[in-house]
């Protein structure tokens, strides 16, 4: 992983993110607090296991995971999945499954800007990240 990632990082927009978690089955109570948060990325690495802990006022969640190694996730919305990290061309690629779905976050390096973008049935939600 380019060591670029690491850091710590804030959110400085996002685009479709209500239809994205729409599309990801989460309830409007749920979605509400969702475009609200303005969560802080925390991305550090240790050896070869690669942490990523996402802060905000209303709830923390942290992946850690060894590239191409499957693990098991609890998201933010509280989905149970099944996630895979690797690493093409510079970006670092997610796959959540959960329920025989799945949904896509890759984040890329732009600019010194990390650009996150989830996918998920055809909805594409981009979100950009500063370093702070
Ligand atoms: C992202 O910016 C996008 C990751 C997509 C996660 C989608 C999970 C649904 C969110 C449900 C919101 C729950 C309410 C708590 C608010 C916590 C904010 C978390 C939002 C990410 C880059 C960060 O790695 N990922």
């Amino acid at each position: 992983m380019s060591s670029s990632f690491v850091g710590a990082w804030k959110l400085v927009s996002s685009e479709h993110f209500d239809a994205y978690m729409r599309a990801l089955g989460v309830g409007l109570a749920t979605r509400k607090l969702g475009n609200l948060a303005k969560p802080k990325v925390i991305i550090s690495k240790k050896g070869d296991i690669i942490t990523i802990r996402t802060e905000s006022s209303f709830k923390n969640t942290e992946i850690s995971f060894k590239l191409g190694q499957e693990f098991e996730e609890t998201t933010a919305d509280n989905r149970k999945a099944k996630s895979i990290v690797t690493l093409a061309r510079g970006s670092l690629n997610q796959v959540q499954k959960w329920d025989g779905k799945e949904t896509t976050i890759k984040r890329k390096l732009v600019d010194g800007k990390m650009v996150v973008e989830c996918r998920m049935k055809g909805v594409v939600c981009t979100r950009i990240y500063e370093k702070v």
